[in-house]
């Protein structure tokens, strides 16, 4: 059923790649979808795509899935490289996100993190998590190993019911004090204070992974066993622009793995995964999943 790597670059123009049509289609399934079951229910796809990815899963022994921002962009969370609104238009992300910004202006930019956390209070889990919560326990139950390793900080995966999350930048929810070192969760929005302050009165922190910084031992070792043991390396709304986890989907192709990659845009990792789809992840893992009943 799958098809041999040789034939890659033919699968994708022949069926890797889905039409303008169905595009906004697949727009106005992810704006209007209520549970996955109204969306599976309403909609039978036969796109060559669909088919081929849950062809793929089918045929798996061991799923590795990445995420990033794109997973959430239909929760309502903007993704990591979408420009900044508001009072935060002037700022670059990509240097808030780092030690450098805290140590020179705590007050700020934990500022913002809270205002991400009250944001992500708001959101739920879209048809997106839930589909990969329910491919992790199709998955488990016919014997296949699945691991889900995400860059999100917003802890919707587990929301939605995903279980042994590897979480490889930390979350939002948990914070750390930058002198005795306690990390706890904190769900309770917004903070009263900026930078919020530890029982012994240290300045915390959100427990992120900033630019510059090691991701947590355990989740990179965990997120490097899965690619390189995985059979088929799922890379699903994100950019790839980020290091160490940008370099999981080579490693698994080096291991031999099949990729897919779903994501409305092209991204660093296109040239080398074997089948391409492009669309939200909210529609079109709804529509795997509505596939892989009929394998
Ligand atoms: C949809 C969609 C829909 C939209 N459906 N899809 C090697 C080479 C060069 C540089 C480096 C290197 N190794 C390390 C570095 C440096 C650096 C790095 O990678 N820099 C690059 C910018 C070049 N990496 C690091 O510093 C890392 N640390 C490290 O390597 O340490 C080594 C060390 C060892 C020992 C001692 C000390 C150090 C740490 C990286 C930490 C990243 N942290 C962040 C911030 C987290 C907190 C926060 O959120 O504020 O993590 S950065 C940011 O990027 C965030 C994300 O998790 C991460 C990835 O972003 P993601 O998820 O891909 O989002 P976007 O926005 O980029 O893309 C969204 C995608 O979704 C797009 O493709 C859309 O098309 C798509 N999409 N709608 C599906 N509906
Ligand atoms: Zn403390």
């Amino acid at each position: 059923m799958v098809a041999p790597r040789s034939t890659h670059a033919t699968a994708n123009a022949r069926s890797g790649q889905i039409g303008v049509a169905v595009w906004s289609r697949l727009e106005a399934l992810a704006e209007g979808w209520r549970s996955l079951s109204d969306l599976t229910d309403r909609e039978t796809w036969n796109d060559p795509a669909v088919q081929s990815c849950a062809g793929l899963i089918d045929n798996a022994q061991s799923i590795a899935v990445l995420t990033g921002a794109g997973v959430s962009a239909e929760s309502g969370i903007p993704t990591f490289r979408d420009a900044l609104t508001g009072l935060w238009a002037r700022f670059d992300p990509t240097q808030l996100a780092t030690p450098e910004a805290f140590a020179a202006d705590p007050a700020l930019v934990t500022r913002w993190y809270d205002e991400r956390r009250v944001a992500c209070a708001r959101c739920r889990a879209n048809a997106g998590h839930l589909a990969l919560a329910e491919l992790e326990r199709r998955s488990k139950a016919a014997g296949c190993r699945f691991r889900l390793i995400t860059q999100n900080v917003d802890r919707l995966h587990q929301l939605a019911g995903s279980s042994d999350v590897v979480e490889l930048h930390g979350s939002l929810w948990d914070w750390r004090c930058t002198h005795c070192g306690e990390q706890r969760e904190e769900r309770a929005v917004p903070f009263a204070e900026y930078p919020p302050r530890c029982h012994c009165g240290g300045p915390r922190r959100p427990g992120v992974v900033w630019f510059g910084e090691p991701l947590p031992s355990e989740a990179i070792a965990a997120a490097w066993a899965a690619a390189e043991d995985c059979d088929l390396f799922l890379s699903i709304g994100t950019s790839g622009q980020v290091e160490p986890a940008a370099s999981l989907a080579r490693v698994a192709a080096q291991t031999g793995a099949r990729l897919v990659e779903i994501n409305p845009q092209p991204t660093t990792q296109s040239d080398v995964v074997d089948l391409v789809m492009r669309g939200p992840s909210g529609a079109l893992l709804p529509l795997v999943l509505a596939a892989l009943d009929a394998c």
